[in-house]
């Protein structure tokens, strides 16, 4: 027994796995059937201390349960399609690669444990294939088209439960299973090999990483790893608008100091921010150009600072005309709300 364990140890030192990582190297990328939309002119504002309009991958947020990432075998990964009202269907990596569908967008994630004016939010260039089509495929109808599943679970590599309403699947948005993130396969840390992004839901009722299932039931009949612990089943993105720059506590020289940050208002788009200084109006802030209703949007203010503290607060408004509410909530069970506010001194 010693001698057999010792040779199959020795085997499985030489036949190592490769690392996600050495397996998203070896991977190429095909161009997608729909490309992201052109870029505007603009999108960034060249502000110093402003967050930049792609979160590089390196520093993209990244929130799991997992305490060691897993390291998924793409060669013997399959996703499972089943469910009510499904045909049941399994797809290979190579065979979702290779699908004539592939779909770009830039979508911005965000965390629902996320504080005001925490950093729990990034933006990035997905590629992946229309969550719509796959779905559509299996012959998944949505609940008001009378289809008998009103939630997706997502079940990952490391035995996570996430739940989506099927009717914000398809409803016409792009919501994505992402098999690159900026130009490059998913990273380990982001779901290697394949992920759900999905504009306008927070990433625990949306954006399952390291997915090896999706089962369509219902919210009566199943609660998601998150809900049993104190989160709503629902969780729409809020409007929300952060200062990233002066920071909390800065020190600025007195004179011309540009207040900017990011705003969104995922599915209408963020249409206005505004900034307030101590007691005073609201003032229009400068929005850079906009991506899409689904990526934040960079916005900047030029303040005439004078001596003294000061109280810098922000909001932003959709497209729908609707503010970002003023009432503070704290981000159990659906999302933190309230203004940014941050306090600096002028000299
Ligand atoms: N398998 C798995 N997927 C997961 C999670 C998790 O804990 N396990 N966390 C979710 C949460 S809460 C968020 S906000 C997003 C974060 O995605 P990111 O780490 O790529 O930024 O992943 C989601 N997908
Ligand atoms: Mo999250």
């Amino acid at each position: 027994m010693l001698s057999a364990g010792a040779a199959a140890g020795g085997r499985l030192y030489a036949e190592r796995r490769p690392t996600a990582a050495e397996q998203a190297g070896a991977v190429r990328l095909p161009r997608p059937d729909s490309p992201a939309p052109p870029l505007p002119d603009g999108v960034e504002l060249d502000v110093e201390g402003v967050a930049p309009f792609y979160t590089p991958v390196a520093d993209f947020y990244t929130v799991h349960t997992a305490l060691a990432v897993p390291q998924v075998d793409a060669g013997r990964w399959r996703l499972r399609v089943h469910g009510r009202g499904v045909r049941p269907r399994e797809y290979t990596y190579a065979q979702l690669l290779e699908r004539s569908d592939l779909m770009e967008r830039d979508i911005t994630l965000a965390c629902v444990s996320n504080p005001v004016g925490g950093d729990l939010v990034g933006n990035a260039r997905w590629i992946g294939v229309p969550l719509a089509a796959l779905l559509r495929e299996a012959g998944v109808r949505a609940p008001g088209a009378g289809g008998p599943a009103d939630q997706l679970v997502a079940r990952s590599e490391d035995g996570m439960t996430i739940g989506t309403p099927v009717e914000d699947l398809l409803d016409g948005r792009d919501a994505l299973l992402a098999l690159g993130m900026n130009g490059r396969p998913l990273t380990a840390e982001h779901g290697f090999p394949a992920r759900m992004v999905v504009p306008g839901l927070y990433g625990y009722v949306s954006a399952c990483k390291w997915i090896t299932e999706m089962e369509l039931t219902t919210f009566a009949a199943f609660d998601a790893y998150w809900v049993p612990r104190g989160w709503s089943e629902r969780g729409p993105v809020k409007t929300q608008s952060r200062i990233d720059t002066p920071r909390a506590g800065a020190s600025v020289g007195a004179g011309t100091v540009p207040v900017a940050g990011v705003a969104w208002a995922q599915n209408t788009g963020v249409s206005a921010v505004e900034v307030r200084v101590d007691d005073g109006p609201w003032l229009p802030a400068r929005l850079a150009a906009e991506d899409t209703a689904d990526t934040w949007r960079q916005w900047v203010l030029e303040w005439t600072a004078r001596p003294g503290r000061h109280r810098l607060r922000v909001r932003a408004r959709d497209r729908d005309g609707r503010w970002q509410t003023a009432q503070e909530a704290p981000p159990a069970p659906d999302g933190a709300s309230g203004h940014h506010t941050v306090e600096v001194t002028v000299t």
